[in-house]
């Protein structure tokens, strides 16, 4: 990093300036010269009459001039090496803000901020200006852009590619305790970061018929006829390795109209069937359907999934071809990784794009498509499988499903090849769902055209192979793997907890945030006293921030030296924030039997969007806030338990709770969630687990060890085993007196000004069908919480188990994950560039 110049001394400046580099140099003045450029040059402005976000345009300018020297670099050595490279499809990229972590890979942030404050702005200022790109739901969309970050951290050469959704995931609001969605205008005012490439633009066909017809040589062929084509423009996003000299990017896809206006239809005077055409090829990417886990079945959800996997396909094929490769070696240039079954169409697409566009024959074409694509597998939810009306394949995209129904001819003759006589797995594996109604099953279709499936943790890989895909274990068992999910440490720690990140290379050197697995050099400060209280201190000061926030936010003044028990997720009733409420009103009615009882302070805070659509989510949003309003304004209380519901839980807000977290809420019901990835998040900033025997949570505790958890719950053999035995919830609230208090509590109104009805469907189906389980667990749940109580009196050890759990986080950096995929996987190597 440059000094900072002396204005007096004319010589030292003179021989700076010399060095200024505006494009590329990392200097505190090259910084600023670039910055002041920006602003005049191309945002018209000087710094007299530059507004906080006319700051952040220009720094960010800055910033993408060198990713974009570093991307080009990057590409030109792939070429050079015919390197083989990864493509990770994903309908979801959950990116979060980009300044910041930029700055930290190119290791300039602290130059950056300096310019910027020489310049005469607040840096914080600056970097909140910033609309994060939420182009994800959760934990799969946030999945997919720590594996981008560790990709280009590892220098692996790879390309995300999806969809650039014109309107992200909605912002939610709270009014009277209700969720209320608002459209994310997120490219309001511009993007400095993406690079658009009409030359680069393809089409897509839609609708139509197909037809065949025969060469010289007597051969047939298949010609797609469709009623109309959608344009795809790239726009690109350069995504910077850590510490590396490494750049990759993101390449995502804006749906504009083949031609702006259909003159045929405009000459007949028919102005409006030509708008209309626009219009519906514009709708493509322009907005992100809000459901996670839950399957909506929408027509233009399916012309999204196309529409990103065609775009994306025809680009690898070009890219393919530039390196003068044939087109049935296309699995030598690229592994393509599909995040879940939303870009599963590519298995048909790519056998599509080879035997019709370029002529392959159909067993070669076959071979090159497995050998090029792997599925991972993101849940064990039955109504999040995806299946596709066939009348709607056929309307949408007509050649498509006839080569799904050619590639399920030859497949079910190889499953009856070898388990002779199982119909009934002909019928559980067939491509096409025909038990009511005819589906195109995209798992189905995944499973069959990929060498490599995975789950995301080892409970959940285990659950798969005995459930859901069992059939296909029994079919290609060398084809199954356990990849378990990881995040990145740059965004999460090092941007997100700078105190923490500084205690810590203070402590055993710089290298971690690339090396997770360093930290374990941290156990042995977990006994030091002093280490301890700097510990305790940096999260008094995360807490510090995060109360300021709550109180912007929502008006609720928190106590920053209560314990800060904190679920933040997408709300579903399988993740149970209703669980956490039982245990809060249970606390509550402690209370009020006893006004005097010793309860250590708590703040429980929540955070977390509802699909728009699903209304049981929603009403827990409104219990949770109900319940806080009579809870925090409580005078018995005094101020010992608070509930807070944080709004618009998104990547940016999530930077400032995880650090600020004691207790983290991981408390699914055993076998539902797949991973969890805000259990990693947590724990590496030192919150200690409240979770059950679920996703990754099993792996965090074989980590952190079992005294560093907090564990309870029915294991989820425990979960069948009860469902097989008839459940009955009636009856755990009929015997469990404290259970009942609290259940009575909500149906008695208390919570809803009166309302005795309000939360009825909520305790109606607790006591009557109760399929996630609370019941059963909630017994189990509050004894955990009163031991969690009872070690929070003791802070020496608390800290102690805190610190030991930021020292063994090392399995859970995305980084190990990539580097799975890469060796079980991809077979790729790091290509590293000078
Ligand atoms: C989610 C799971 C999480 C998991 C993420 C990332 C879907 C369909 N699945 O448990 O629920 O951590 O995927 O793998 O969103």
């Amino acid at each position: 990093m440059a000094k900072k110049t002396n204005n007096s001394d004319t010589e030292s400046i003179n021989s700076i300036t010399a060095k200024i580099d505006v494009r590329s140099g990392m200097d505190i003045e090259s910084l600023k010269q670039a910055v002041t450029e920006h602003l005049f040059y191309q945002q018209g402005r000087n710094i007299a009459n530059t507004s906080l976000n006319d700051m952040y345009m220009a720094v960010s300018y800055t910033i993408r001039d060198r990713l974009l020297q570093r991307e080009h670099k990057t590409m030109n050595a792939v070429f050079e090496n015919d390197a083989r490279l990864v493509s990770y499809l994903s309908a979801e990229f959950l990116l979060g803000p980009h300044l910041g972590v930029n700055l930290i890979a190119l290791d300039i942030f602290d130059a950056m901020k300096q310019a910027v404050e020489e310049l005469g702005f607040n840096f914080g200022e600056i970097m909140a200006q910033e609309e994060e790109p939420g182009l994800g739901n959760g934990g799969l969309g946030r999945l997919a852009a720590c594996y981008i970050d560790s990709l280009a951290s590892l220098q692996i050469p790879a390309i995300g590619y999806g969809i650039r959704y014109e309107f992200g995931i909605f912002d939610q609001e709270i009014r009277d305790g209700w969720q209320v969605e608002k459209t994310d205008k997120w490219l309001r005012k511009g993007n400095p970061w993406e690079s658009v490439r009409p030359e680069l633009a393809v089409n897509v066909n839609f609708g139509g018929h197909t037809e065949s017809y025969t060469d010289s040589g007597g051969k047939v062929y298949f010609r797609w006829k469709p009623a109309y084509k959608v344009t795809g423009i790239p726009c690109d996003t350069p995504i910077m390795g850590y510490h590396v000299p490494s750049c990759n990017f993101l390449r995502l896809w804006k749906s504009e109209a083949e031609e702006s206006f259909d003159f045929s239809s405009f000459n007949q005077g028919d102005y409006y069937k030509a708008v209309d055409y626009k219009v519906k090829s514009e709708n493509i990417s322009k907005v992100l359907y809000p459901n996670d886990e839950m399957l909506e079945g929408k027509k233009l959800r399916l012309k999204q999934q196309y529409f990103f996997v065609s775009c994306s396909l025809q680009d690898m094929m070009r890219i393919h071809l530039r390196f003068e490769g044939k087109p049935q070696d296309f699995h030598k240039r690229w592994a393509i990784q599909l995040n879940d079954t939303h870009p599963s169409v590519s298995v048909a697409e790519l056998m599509r794009i080879l035997v019709d566009d370029y002529s392959v024959d159909w067993d070669t074409a076959w071979d090159t498509t497995c050998r090029t694509f792997s599925y991972t597998n993101h849940t064990l939810l039955p109504e999040a499988l995806e299946k596709w009306s066939v009348g709607l394949f056929a309307y949408l995209i007509p050649r498509v499903l006839e080569i799904i129904y050619e590639i399920n001819h030859r497949f079910l003759t190889e499953v009856s090849r070898k388990f002779p006589g199982d119909e009934g797995k002909l019928s559980r594996m067939s491509l096409i769902d025909e038990t009511g109604g005819k589906f195109v099953r995209m798992a189905n279709l995944a499973c069959a055209g990929s060498n490599a499936i995975n789950g995301v943790a080892a409970l959940h890989t285990d659950l798969l192979k005995e459930q859901v895909l069992h059939d296909w274990v029994e079919m290609y068992p060398k084809r199954f793997h356990n990849v378990t999910n990881g995040v990145t440490p740059r965004r999460f720690v090092v941007l997100s907890n700078p105190g923490l990140t500084r205690l810590i290379t203070d402590s055993i050197g710089e290298k971690w945030p690339g090396k997770l697995e360093e930290l374990r050099k941290l156990e042995r400060f977990a006994g030091d006293s002093s280490f301890r209280e700097q510990f305790r201190n940096v999260k008094l000061d995360n807490k510090k921030r995060l109360t300021a926030l709550i109180k912007e936010r929502t008006g609720i003044i928190v106590d920053p030296t209560s314990m800060f028990d904190i679920q933040v997720k997408r709300i579903h009733e399988y993740k149970r924030q209703h669980l956490n409420v039982l245990n809060i009103i249970t606390r509550y009615l402690r209370i009020k039997r006893n006004p005097d009882i010793d309860i250590a302070p708590r703040t429980f805070i929540f955070g977390g969007k509802a699909a728009p659509g699903y209304y049981t989510a929603k009403l827990i949003i409104k219990l949770i806030n109900s319940v806080g309003e009579v809870v925090n304004s409580d005078p018995d209380v005094k101020d010992r338990l608070k509930v807070v519901f944080f709004p618009d839980f998104n990547v940016t807000n999530a930077q400032i709770i995880y650090p600020a977290a004691d207790l983290s809420e991981q408390i699914s019901t055993a076998g539902k969630e797949a991973s969890g990835t805000g259990n990693m998040k947590f724990s590496m900033n030192g919150a200690l687990t409240i979770g059950t025997l679920d996703g990754a949570n099993v792996e965090i505790r074989e980590e952190v060890g079992e005294d560093n958890f907090f564990l309870f719950g029915l294991t989820s053999s425990q979960v069948d085993e009860a469902k097989h035995n008839g459940y009955n919830p009636g009856f755990l609230y009929e015997n469990n007196e404290e259970l009942r208090e609290v259940i009575n509590m909500i149906n008695s109104g208390i919570f809803s000004k009166g309302d005795r009805n309000l939360f009825k469907p909520l305790t109606d189906n607790l006591l009557r069908h109760d399929p996630y389980m609370l019941m059963a667990d909630y017994p189990l749940y509050v004894a955990c919480q009163d031991l969690v109580a009872g070690t929070w009196k003791d802070p020496g050890k608390w800290d102690e188990m805190a610190i030991l759990n930021v020292a063994r986080m090392g399995k859970f950096s995305s980084d190990r994950s990539i580097s799975d995929y890469c060796d079980k996987i991809w077979k790729v190597k790091p290509f590293k560039i000078r």
